[in-house]
């Protein structure tokens, strides 16, 4: 009796200290970030990585992977879908290929400005949109700024939309921005984003469209000078994680985990702000050709029939975007 309890004390004591030690390990999590660390939808991932690590006490680590490093965007949203990356930061230009309702807040010249955006963001028709990312393989988290998106290229300054005809310009992974740069008479060439700059550079595409965060960050104002401001889109980032990974989680660690994500918008947003300035200041600075466009009519009569063309859900949806007040 007395040797079976020694026994038993003497395997308490070594598994006790695993048990212990299995338990303190941290769940960790990979996410992709396109863009270089300090690009404010970077700061943006490490303002949600910090949340999630200190609401859950240090159990759930998020670990940023910025610049491209886990693969572009593209094959990165595949990854998710697999389960292979557990959450990223995309445009949701590339997700709506997966997920076509998202073309919805993708539309040109939908939003009256930043703010009615962030009214359908954080309102129902967002949720209800992060929702229905799930039969897809993804579990919505949350939308980031990305300000609005317009033309570049190398060649001539652009004033109007027959400027840009004949021009090749690149384009996002995605159909509707494919036809967007039709409606203008352009030639749409689709890329990945780390192939832009050596595209503007040897002439494969004369130009391309960006926000003025990613026109200075990735070094395109060295190679395309002229920017014309028609900000034919605003195209929300967005943060999706993998079902697969996720959904192994507990309920109330993917509740953490979408809260933060949540939460941390309002500080990326901030940051957003910032840099759009350092960047407009900078590729100013270096001799770009800035073209503002004040009367902008011309451009959204150009992509007025891109509306017409959708689905209904879509049509839909645009409707109940533009009746938010
Ligand atoms: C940026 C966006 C990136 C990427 C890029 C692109 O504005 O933040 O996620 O989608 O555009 O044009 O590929």
């Amino acid at each position: 009796m007395k040797k079976f309890r020694i026994i038993a004390l003497a395997l308490l004591l070594i598994l006790l200290p695993s048990t212990l030690f299995a338990q303190a390990k941290p769940i960790v999590l990979r996410l992709a970030e396109t863009h270089p660390k300090g690009y404010p939808t970077e700061l943006g991932d490490e303002e949600f990585a910090r949340l999630v690590k200190e609401r859950s006490n240090g159990r759930i680590i998020i670990e940023v992977y910025p610049g491209s490093q886990l693969g572009e965007e593209k094959a990165v949203i595949e990854q998710v879908q697999f389960g292979a990356i557990d959450i990223t930061r995309v445009s949701i230009s590339p997700v709506a290929a997966f997920v076509p309702k998202l073309n919805a807040f993708q539309m040109p010249y939908l939003y009256r400005d930043s703010d009615h955006m962030w009214k359908v963001l954080k309102g129902d028709i967002g949720m209800e949109l992060l929702a229905s990312l799930e039969p897809f393989g993804f579990i919505g988290l949350g939308w980031f700024e990305a300000g609005a998106r317009s033309f570049y290229n190398s060649k001539k300054p652009v004033y109007t939309p027959a400027d840009l005809k004949g021009m090749k310009i690149r384009v996002q992974e995605s159909e509707l921005m494919l036809g967007l740069v039709r409606s203008f008479g352009a030639i749409p060439t689709p890329m990945p984003y780390g192939e832009v700059y050596s595209g503007l550079q040897t002439g494969v595409v004369d130009g391309a469209e960006n926000n003025p965060p990613s026109y200075y960050s990735a070094s395109h104002y060295e190679v395309a000078k002229y920017y014309t401001l028609d900000e034919h889109t605003m195209v929300p980032e967005i943060i999706i994680g993998s079902k697969i990974s996720l959904g192994r989680l507990s309920k109330a660690d993917q509740d953490l985990i979408k809260k933060a994500a949540m939460d941390a918008i309002d500080y990326q947003r901030a940051e957003w702000d910032a840099y759009v300035k350092v960047s407009m200041d900078k590729v100013k600075a270096a001799g770009c050709t800035i073209i503002p466009i004040p009367d902008k009519t011309e451009w959204m009569k150009a992509v007025e029939p891109m509306y017409k063309q959708q689905t209904k859900e879509i049509q839909d949806l645009v409707a109940r975007i533009r009746a938010v007040k």
